[in-house]
């Protein structure tokens, strides 16, 4: 899955990709590198972000949607936790829901996933951006993550949504320190266990910037140890910034499990 931020302030691509014609462009790239979805999204989550009201995500995010969604193949997802402009991008050709709140932030979201029979991705959050990362403490941080996740994708299902659509991800970065972060990547298996598919997204995040001592263009090493240790833990979506690295990294990995090259290239 590849990170495509329409937003003037993400932490990492912000403000490169504002414009829909660039976007486009970025996500054409990003598909001939191997992405096999572009996530798109319009108001960045890193810590300490304000909320984006409602008009100006949709001025954001639409047009680069209908682009994106009418030029490639490649499945768009919308990174949003705004039933609105869930539904909007959903008209607009996006196929997968990218929620960070886990259906808490839009009473409304739930019905919207059930309602179209989308894709939904259910992230663990402790708290909201603006004051997650003060303090985090869990009791166990891989059990109470997986407790979370387990009962997000259980009121999903009441509201409609079919478990086959549901994925769940343990929100690296939101609301964890370095430890928790450095646990959930440990413990991946234990989340992998519930049966749900795992999505996870450890792109350039500060944890690494801690462990490396690296600004946010020097963490592709670090991001990549952390795609190799969810895959082997049984990840099946990883979201990135870097796509090409990562789609050779799990190229080989899986040319090792299996004993052979890829089918493609016999
Ligand atoms: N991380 C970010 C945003 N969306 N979605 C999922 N499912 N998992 C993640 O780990 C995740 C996410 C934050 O990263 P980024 O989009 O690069 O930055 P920003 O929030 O500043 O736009």
């Amino acid at each position: 899955m590849a990170v495509l931020n329409v937003t003037p302030d993400s932490f990492s691509d912000g403000g490169r990709h504002l414009d829909p014609g660039l976007a486009r462009a970025r996500a054409e790239a990003l598909a001939a590198e191997g992405a096999d979805v572009i996530d798109i999204g319009g108001e960045s989550t890193r810590p300490g972000a304000a909320p984006v009201p409602l008009d100006e995500e949709l001025r954001r995010v639409i047009p680069v949607v209908r682009r994106v969604a009418k030029a490639l193949r490649v499945p768009v997802s919308v990174d949003t936790s705004k039933a609105e402009v869930a539904q909007r991008a959903l008209d607009a050709g996006a196929r997968i829901i990218n929620d960070v709140t886990a259906l808490r932030g839009d009473p409304a979201m739930a019905a919207v996933a059930a309602r179209t029979g989308t894709q939904i991705i259910l992230m663990h959050m402790r708290g909201i951006p603006g004051t997650m990362q003060r303090r985090p403490r869990y009791r166990d941080v891989v059990r109470d993550v997986a407790a979370f996740l387990e009962e997000a994708a259980r009121r999903a299902q009441a509201a409609g949504i079919a478990r086959r659509r549901i994925w769940l991800d343990p929100g690296l970065g939101f609301g964890k320190t370095v430890s928790h972060n450095l646990a959930l990547l440990g413990g991946l298996d234990r989340l992998a266990a519930l049966g749900y598919p795992v999505v996870i997204g450890p792109s350039r995040k500060s944890f690494l910037g801690a462990l490396l001592d690296a600004d946010i263009g020097e963490r592709l090493a670090g991001t990549l140890a952390c795609v190799a240790a969810a895959w082997q833990r049984g990840a099946r979506m990883v979201r990135v910034h870097d796509v090409r690295p990562a789609v050779e990294l799990l190229t080989v990995l899986q040319a090792i499990e299996h004993g052979h090259a890829p089918r493609r290239e016999h």
